[in-house]
């Protein structure tokens, strides 16, 4: 397995994030990865490898992200601090969204307040943006693509070490601690690359919001998730069984939503309902966002798994076959999450 390591990720490090009227330290924090390298070190499951300097990455973020947005990311930090000059202290967080009501806010004149500007693409007040977020999150969407590459060139499986995670991140927005969707740029440089059918298999404990906008109308790319009820669950206003699709994409999404207190048992049962799903796709590879929140120890999710069941995870994802890459999403149990992934991993290699 070729792993490949986001070696600027620590650029990006929130210090704080709003939550129900206060601010709290951040859960997406640099020592999640240094753990998953730690427990790679122990247990050496695949090569760790950084992505070539020289890869088509602009045009890859291009056929997922629109221009606008790439542009406001790549100038955000210095809009921010070109606003207030004490504003290099702090991170950049939204405070105002234009609403989407009938008669309500207009989209159609742009704002010049930056702070108005993050707020037209920022959908949560917790994903925290600083100098070295745009740096972090392109040099991870690099990793995504490398590993896409390296699928496409006969690996049977490729690890996007990364943070910020990519999965909540949409065609314009960011959010959820996500800037660039990385699952979604390896699926498209996948189809890029030759492949007709590509299939992106979400196990995070919260609902690929991201990647099912970004696919929602197409019936090349099948999205799946296995998240927590969004009925309860954070990002609350997408992640539904009923979201099948639309246009030629009808039937081409499948919501998997399960309650809080979900365990192991019920959760590979809904595994493998994904896993029947994928297979009668019939696609050329797999992209699966890998959370490791799904665990007990989750401070901020809700299900039950526990760190040996990872393994099943992984030879489970391993069972379809398919040239695979994996991306690091959620997990915020940070003492556990190196042994979780690299369980994940293990799993896989090892089938
Ligand atoms: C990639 C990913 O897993 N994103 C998850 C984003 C969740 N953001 C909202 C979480 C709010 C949790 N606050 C908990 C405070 C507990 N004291
Ligand atoms: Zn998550």
């Amino acid at each position: 397995m070729k792993i490949f390591l986001n070696s600027r990720h620590a650029q990006h490090a929130g210090r704080q994030e709003m939550f129900r009227g206060r601010m709290v330290d951040c859960h997406e924090v640099p020592a999640r990865l240094q753990h998953v390298l730690d427990e790679l070190a122990r247990r050496p499951v695949g090569t760790v490898l950084t992505p070539a300097p020289d890869l088509p990455l602009d045009a890859a973020l291009r056929r997922v992200h629109s221009a606008e947005y790439l542009d406001f990311l790549s100038c955000a930090w210095n809009e921010w601090v070109a606003m207030d000059t004490a504003n290099a202290e702090r991170d950049a967080l939204p405070s105002v969204w234009p609403l989407a009501q009938p008669h309500a806010f207009r989209t159609d004149a742009p704002p010049q307040n930056f702070a108005a500007r993050l707020g037209q693409y920022a959908f949560d007040s917790g994903t925290p943006l600083m100098a070295g977020s745009w740096t972090a999150a392109r040099e991870g969407a690099a990793c995504a693509l490398a590993a896409a590459q390296a699928a496409l060139a006969g690996e049977r499986c490729a690890f996007a070490l990364t943070r910020p995670p990519g999965h909540h991140a949409g065609p314009a927005f960011m959010g959820g601690y996500c800037f660039l969707n990385n699952g979604a740029i390896a699926a498209q440089a996948l189809r890029d690359g030759g492949l007709a059918r590509v299939a992106v298999l979400d196990i995070d404990y919260h609902h690929g919001n991201g990647t099912q906008t970004i696919f929602y109308e197409r019936d090349d790319v099948l999205t799946v998730s296995i998240h927590g009820d969004p009925r309860t669950e954070y990002p609350f206003f997408l992640g539904h069984a009923d979201e099948r699709g639309a246009d030629a994409g009808e039937g081409f999404n499948l919501n998997l939503p399960l309650p809080r207190g979900t365990g192991i048992q019920a959760w590979l049962g809904t595994l493998q309902r994904a896993l029947q799903a994928v297979s009668d796709f019939a696609p050329q590879a797999l992209v699966v966002p890998m959370g490791l929140d799904t665990f007990e120890g989750d401070p901020i999710s809700g299900f039950t798994l526990r760190s040996a069941d990872y393994l099943q995870v992984g030879r489970a994802l391993a069972s379809l076959g398919l040239p695979t890459v994996i991306t690091m999403e959620g997990g915020y149990a940070v003492a556990e999450v190196g042994v979780n992934a690299v369980n994940v991993l293990e799993g896989f290699v090892t089938a």
